[in-house]
């Protein structure tokens, strides 16, 4: 644990720097009965720099959780008038994944079997009362660094590297939702992909073709509302799902797009500048959300066939 180097060392210093600063925009919910084992755990979190809320039940804590969204640590005693602390995170885990809350037990009577109990109702960890400070911040810190690192891996995992849209797979992930939420009133599938892109890669370079691609996406982020779904699905070709809308407006909606990227200069370093366009297929009715990109994939060809710089379908 880094709180084991020696206190007032620069790497130490610095540790502590970069927690205080991420853990300002933490919660950390304290639920006990006992006000002053509250105040005692809260007071050492504010110490470091969290957000504290505390609860004296486990009505009051879920009650918080709901209130607070930017909690992400709970702290929770064991014994509780009303309910328990293991009854508290069996609660709590059912909303709340090991992704997004870390809990930790707390209890005075810390019997091996009742440990085991928190962490299979869902604890991420446990400490024994009276904790020692030094104890109490490394598993505060260790809890929170891993909600850290799940974040990055997540981010990883469902962002595009070059353009920071969301990626093939997480488009398939949300899509199915997406095409859910669109049963009612309509829903339309884009299928976006730059003209002649090969070209700008053989006279501008592969960096600057990696700056159009960057370019393309950031219009795309820019045009979609916040309840469709855009993702950078290739190379050079993006897909926007669209609930809600159908025939004309469809069309309008990806006509704009493909106006607003045809009139956009991308500045290179150098000084020069791209302009590209792009083509893209449309599909507003089909079975299902692999048959509506397959129709818009068509529609797709059909629009290069057909000259590129368009919208088709
Ligand atoms: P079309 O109008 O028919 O779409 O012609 P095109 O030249 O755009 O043809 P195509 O879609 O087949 O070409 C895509 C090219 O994009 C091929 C590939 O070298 C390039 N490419 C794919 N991914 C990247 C990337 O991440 N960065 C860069 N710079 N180029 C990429
Ligand atoms: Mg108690
Ligand atoms: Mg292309
Ligand atoms: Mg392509």
């Amino acid at each position: 644990c880094v709180l084991k180097n020696t206190p007032g060392s620069i790497d130490y210093l610095v540790w502590l720097a970069q927690r205080l600063e991420r853990n300002r925009r933490i919660g950390a919910l304290v639920v006990d009965d006992s006000p002053s084992a509250r105040v005692l755990a809260a007071g050492a979190l504010r110490l470091y720099g969290f957000q504290v809320t505390e609860a004296d039940s486990g009505a009051a804590a879920l009650e918080a959780l709901a209130l607070h969204p930017s909690i992400r640590l709970v702290i929770t005693d064991y014994q509780m008038p009303g309910m328990d602390g293991l009854e508290l995170i069996r609660r709590l885990r059912a909303t709340h994944t090991r992704d997004r809350l870390s809990i930790i037990g707390i209890s005075g009577s810390g019997s091996a079997p009742l440990v085991a109990q928190f962490l299979k109702h869902g604890a991420n960890d446990f400490l024994h009362k009276p904790w020692s400070r030094e104890e109490f911040f490394c598993r505060v810190s260790q809890n929170v660094d891993n909600l850290d690192l799940i974040g990055t891996l997540q981010d990883l995992a469902t962002r595009d590297f070059l353009t920071g849209l969301p990626n093939r797979r997480h488009f398939f992930d949300r899509g199915a939702q997406v095409y859910q939420a669109g049963q009612e009133d309509g829903v339309a599938a884009g299928m976006l992909d730059i003209d002649h892109f090969k070209h700008i890669n053989d006279t501008y370079g592969h960096d600057a073709g990696d700056l159009a691609i960057k370019a393309v996406a950031n219009a795309v982020a820019r045009h979609v509302r916040t309840q469709d779904l855009a993702a950078r699905f290739g190379g050079e070709e993006f897909v926007v799902l669209a609930p809600g809308l159908q025939g004309e407006d469809a069309r309008d909606y990806f006509e704009c797009l493909r106006a607003d990227i045809g009139a956009m200069p991308i500045a290179l370093p150098d000084g020069r500048s791209i302009h590209l366009t792009v083509s893209i297929g449309v599909c507003t009715s089909a079975a299902g959300l692999s048959a509506m990109l397959a129709e818009a994939d068509r529609q797709l060809y059909v629009a290069k066939a057909g000259g590129r710089n368009r919208v088709e379908g």
